[in-house]
């Protein structure tokens, strides 16, 4: 499996998209432009078309095609590497991911010159910035009590909206956001938090482990949240490399290659119907094996 990240290629491509993405913002505000000096003119004369409604919904198209935001939301059962991922694509171990404490808060990481974390409240507080230190330390929590409080139906942070990350990525200059969720988990009310954000998102990264091949909770989520709606969904295959290490014998790579095998075809079972766009199978397309936490180590070691 390559782990190596084209990243001049995929920058290149986000550049083209950002063209047509202006170009297309423009004309759309043109046609809204038209439309509203038709009806301006229609008054005088015929009367309205009643177009209003439209003209400010190509409007609004317009303006978000212009700001040329593009949110992904990662999302997953608890500990399948969530946040390691993303801090594998920033380089550094900034967002709170380890075997016990988890990820409390919706995250939303997005481009800004200097390094910094901001947390938005629910109610009359105003937003916090804080250190990464404080932030790791006071917003994460550790799974018994996250379990407690939802036998509690209770959310760990109830007056907290969100937290913003700002940094200085390349990749989040040209417009894109991605935003760490909570992990799913049994209980309803705190899946809300994470699966009630699936709608202010243009795409999802639905992260699953190589070594827990799609369990009956994860199959749940993906059949009552995903499925049929229309959503883009990228699956990423965590801990690849897990499979080695649970071999007999981790150094025989024909037992490897038989235990991948099986495994992708598990994968494959369980995910294809979520990777077909118009009756074409796009698997190849929507599927990655990765090891969130061997790019987060060569990233650290390498840092260009
Ligand atoms: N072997 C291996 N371990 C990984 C990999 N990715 C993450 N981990 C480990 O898995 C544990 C959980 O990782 P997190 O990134 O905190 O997982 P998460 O999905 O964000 O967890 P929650 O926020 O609790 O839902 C950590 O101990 C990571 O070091 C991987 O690719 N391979
Ligand atoms: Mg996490």
């Amino acid at each position: 499996m390559s782990t190596k990240i084209e990243t001049t290629n995929f920058l290149n491509d986000l550049d083209r998209v950002a063209t047509v993405r202006g170009e297309i913002a423009g004309y759309l505000n043109q046609i809204s432009n038209i439309l509203e000096q038709s009806e301006s003119a229609g008054e005088q004369n015929s009367g309205k078309l009643g177009l209003d409604r439209d003209i400010e919904d190509i409007y609004k198209a317009s303006k978000n095609l212009y700001q040329g935001r593009f949110r992904l939301l990662v999302l997953g059962d608890m500990k399948r590497g969530k946040s390691t991922f993303l801090n594998a694509l920033i380089g550094e171990n900034l967002l709170p991911s380890d075997v016990n404490p988890c990820t409390a808060l919706l995250t939303v990481l997005r481009y800004g010159a200097q390094k910094k974390v901001t947390v938005y409240f629910n109610d009359d507080t105003p937003p916090e910035e804080i250190d990464f230190k404080s932030f790791k330390h006071r917003y994460t929590i550790d799974p018994a009590e996250a379990k407690r409080l939802e036998q509690q139906k209770k959310l760990a942070f109830p007056n907290v909206s969100h937290a913003v990350v700002e940094y200085p990525l390349p990749l989040l200059e040209k417009g894109i956001e991605i935003v760490d969720s909570p992990g799913l988990n049994d209980t309803e009310a705190r899946n809300e938090l994470s699966l009630g954000y699936i709608n202010n998102c243009h795409a999802i990264l639905f992260v699953l482990r190589a070594t827990q091949p799609c369990t009956l909770g994860e199959r749940r989520y993906l059949e009552n949240y995903l499925k049929d709606r229309g959503l883009t969904v990228f699956f990423l295959i965590n801990a690849w490399d897990q499979i080695r290490e649970s071999l007999i014998d981790p150094d025989d790579t024909e037992e490897l290659e038989e235990a991948e095998d099986r495994l992708r075809r598990v994968f494959q079972a369980n995910l294809a119907d979520y990777c077909q766009v118009d009756g074409y199978d796009i698997y190849d397309e929507r599927v990655f094996e990765i090891s969130a936490i061997n790019a987060l180590r060569k990233r650290v070691k390498n840092p260009d």
